[in-house]
């Protein structure tokens, strides 16, 4: 309780308040050693780019999009194939796409305006239709009425908008004929299928989203199924980086990534450059990058009258992932017309207000030094230390650290006011 008297700080009763304690002395961690990650077992040589996922790190922020034909039907990209929707009706959807109300510019402008630093586009997901041009496939975008490569729209709407252009690739594709696995009771026999003409096919594809897509991270996953091996998972993670060593790839790619806390099992046997927990805020860690994968709704792709998350619940899921060092990848599914739906861009729109209020205390920042809680959170950044108030504590108690007296304490947001 001695530290009480030295760094109580007595809030007015805001629901989020971000605090800004100057230090004096040294500043917090030093710059943490190379990251772990790499091409796993295979090559132990080639590790994570560590220049990439520093700015990557940084960006602390950004959009998941999960869209396509399954769209018209407002029922989950890939897994209702079969389900919800009878496999051949789910498979024609793509002769009726024609998102006529599709603005790349507008999407981008979206993501920018909740601050979001990158954008991630299902360019394939396990229903195998691939949402640009591919001199692979029949089964893509130029095939459906709309005609038009919507991935290169969005490729050029962020590098004219400054966001990083990424992709989203599933590795398992239930459509693909020489693909091993049908997913349930597809009746479509794999005696002729052919996994070499297949993996082939998918190395093709990503030589695309990188050499016409100039994607800068791929977000592999359908990583789980027996007919993806882990020599595989190394021999795309290499053949990517030997096309671009700058790129980020995820841990999916591999068959390292152990449920849903997202983590890699045996970092130097499994390739990947972070961990990826789902639909959840990872464990602080800032050994092993990671990033959350979380969606507004409660369905990945666009569903009618989906249950949508509150602002309150968006901002205070950002704060406690990068409080734990953590990305944050908010996923939103665009309806078939093309357009996001604007309930959950006037979320995404007082997302970016709070986050351009708090944004020293996001961008560049790492996690800690105090953990997480549900009521705090707390970044640093050079010498400056962050705490992230949430919930309606009248008084805030932290530990002092270790060889570090702070200097002053204000309020972000009112800074002609210090608590020192
Ligand atoms: O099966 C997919 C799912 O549809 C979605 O794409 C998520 C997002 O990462 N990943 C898989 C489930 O783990």
């Amino acid at each position: 309780h001695e530290w009480a008297s030295r760094f109580g700080v007595t809030f007015r009763n805001f629901a989020l308040l971000l605090l800004l304690l100057l230090l004096s002395s040294c500043s917090l961690p030093p710059t943490l050693p190379l990251p772990p990650g790499g091409a796993g077992e295979a090559n132990p040589e080639l590790r994570t780019n560590a220049a990439a996922l520093e700015k990557w790190q940084d960006m602390r922020f950004g959009m998941f999009v999960h869209w396509g034909p399954v769209a018209l039907k407002g029922t989950e990209i890939g897994w209702s194939r079969g389900r919800e929707i009878p496999f051949n009706t789910y498979d024609s959807l793509y002769m009726q796409f024609n998102p006529v109300n599709f603005d790349a510019n507008e999407w981008i402008s979206i993501a920018k305006e909740a601050g979001m630093k990158y954008f991630v586009i299902t360019s394939k997901h396990h229903d195998g239709f691939s949402i640009f041009h591919s001199d692979y496939t029949e089964y893509d975008i130029a095939n459906t009425p709309i005609k038009r490569d919507l991935m290169k729209e969005m490729q050029l709407a962020c590098e004219d908008q400054g966001i990083m252009f990424s992709t989203y690739y599933s590795v398992l594709d239930w459509y693909h004929p020489h693909y091993t696995t049908r997913y349930r009771n597809e009746p479509r026999p794999i005696e002729d299928s052919n996994m070499d003409i297949y993996k082939q096919f998918l190395f093709d594809q990503v030589g695309e989203l990188i050499t016409k897509y100039n994607t800068n991270l791929i977000w592999f996953d359908g990583q789980w199924e027996a007919s993806w091996t882990h020599e595989m998972g190394m021999e795309l993670y290499q053949y990517c980086r030997d096309l671009n060593d700058d790129l980020i790839i995820n841990n999916r790619v591999d068959k390292g990534f152990k449920g849903m806390a997202g983590m890699t099992d045996s970092i130097a046997k499994y390739a990947g450059d972070y961990g990826t927990p789902e639909q959840r805020i990872g464990g602080f860690n800032n050994t092993y990058p990671w990033e959350s994968c979380i969606t507004i709704c409660k369905q990945w792709a666009w569903k009618p009258d989906d249950q949508l998350k509150s602002v309150q619940e968006c901002i205070h899921t950002l704060i406690k992932t990068i409080g734990g060092d953590g990305n944050l990848l908010l996923n939103v599914g665009p309806m078939p017309d093309g357009r996001i739906e604007e309930r959950q861009v006037e979320v995404l729109r007082e997302i970016g207000a709070w986050v351009k209020t708090n944004e020293a205390g996001i961008y560049g920042s790492r996690g800690g030094p105090y953990m997480p809680t549900e009521e705090l959170a707390c970044t640093y950044n050079g010498k400056n230390l962050y705490l992230f108030v949430m919930g309606d504590s009248r008084e805030i108690v932290v530990p002092a650290l270790e060889g570090v007296k702070i200097r002053k304490a204000r309020l972000i947001g009112d800074s002609h006011r210090d608590d020192s």
